[in-house]
């Protein structure tokens, strides 16, 4: 079981000591957590979103924080309970849920609050905005042991985990093959909006191809912008394998979609049937040759959610 956030371990410990990452601490709010009350606190780009907050957190009266950047890609609580109750139905071997952009910690929550998984590890680069996020968890009621946090770029534990796992705190080392990710990065701000289909190659600050690149050995959630290319999407499937996208609607409208990617399996030497022979550029040509997607419906009333 993983570090409690409660826990005072740092790099300067000499349990985290020698280790490149390692999880983090209890931080402290800082000036950049705030807990706004009334519209005219609130500034001008945020005040769509503050007139949500209790769709987005139930319980934001009770001390709920957010960074003025976290409003933006905040899940809604029912969009983020019906996504935890949707990889909740990954295989059972699968026992460590990875959010690898945590946030204010919405979906973190959600995660450790379904008691589907082991452990949650939570990776956000912002000191603030992690802050938040474990703030918020105390606030929601999760048991310390069930989420491991980390402070630190998601791309880089990810990149140690595969490569180097003997520079990280033993905590942070899981088995990949037992593990599913979750990504809501961030989409670039609310410009997708203006884009019929929006383009994910050209996503910012990390574009699909990145993304995929980070996450292609472990079976994974992309959260994206709803209106995405789902050409695109369709590209990231490994040979044989479907991806399912699920769109997550409020009020029968489209909040944002969420794609279901399998791990792609190491390629054999002998290429033994099941293991892929070539895995072709997902980034490749948007011509679409078969898209490998699973297509149903369900009603989209509601908060709830659509495949497609
Ligand atoms: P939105 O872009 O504000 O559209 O966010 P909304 O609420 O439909 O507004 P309208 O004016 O178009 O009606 C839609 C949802 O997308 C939000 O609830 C967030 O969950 C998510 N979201 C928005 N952004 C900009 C991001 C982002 O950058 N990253 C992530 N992961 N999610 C985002």
């Amino acid at each position: 079981m993983g570090n409690s956030m409660g826990s005072k371990r740092g790099p300067e410990d000499r349990e985290g000591a020698g280790y490149s990452m390692h999880p983090a601490e209890k931080l402290t709010l800082t000036d950049g957590c705030r807990h706004y009350e009334g519209k005219h606190e609130v500034p001008w780009d945020i005040q769509k979103y503050f007139a949500q907050r209790y769709s987005i957190f139930s319980w934001y009266d009770e001390g709920v924080y957010l960074t003025d950047d976290a409003w933006f890609g905040v899940i809604p609580e029912p969009v983020a309970n019906q996504i935890a109750i949707d990889i909740s139905a990954a295989d059972e071997r699968k026992t460590i849920l990875i959010d690898s952009f945590a946030g204010a910690g919405g979906n973190t929550i959600a995660f450790a609050l379904s008691e589907r998984w082991q452990r949650v590890i939570a990776i956000e680069r912002d000191a603030s905005t992690l802050a938040c996020a474990q703030h918020n968890a105390e606030i929601y009621g999760v048991h310390p042991s069930m989420i491991t946090w980390i402070h630190g770029d998601s791309f880089e534990y990810l990149d140690a985990l595969a490569n180097r796992p003997g520079e990280l705190h033993p905590d942070l080392r899981v088995d990949m093959d037992t593990t599913v990710l979750f990504s809501s990065p961030p989409w670039g701000g609310p410009g997708y909006r203006s884009d019929e289909v929006f383009d994910l190659h050209t996503m910012q600050p990390y574009n699909l191809e990145q993304l995929h690149k980070a996450y292609k050995s472990m079976d994974h959630v992309l959260f994206l912008p709803r209106t995405s290319n789902i050409r695109q999407v369709a590209k990231l499937a490994p040979a044989g394998c479907k991806i399912e996208v699920v769109q997550y609607c409020m009020q029968g409208a489209s909040k944002a979609m969420a794609a279901y990617v399998p791990a792609r399996k190491p390629i054999s030497r002998e290429g033994k049937p099941g293991e892929e022979p070539h895995v072709e550029d997902p980034m490749s040509a948007d011509s679409d040759s078969s898209p490998s997607i699973e297509k149903s419906t369900a009603p989209t009333n509601g908060s709830g959610s659509s495949k497609s």
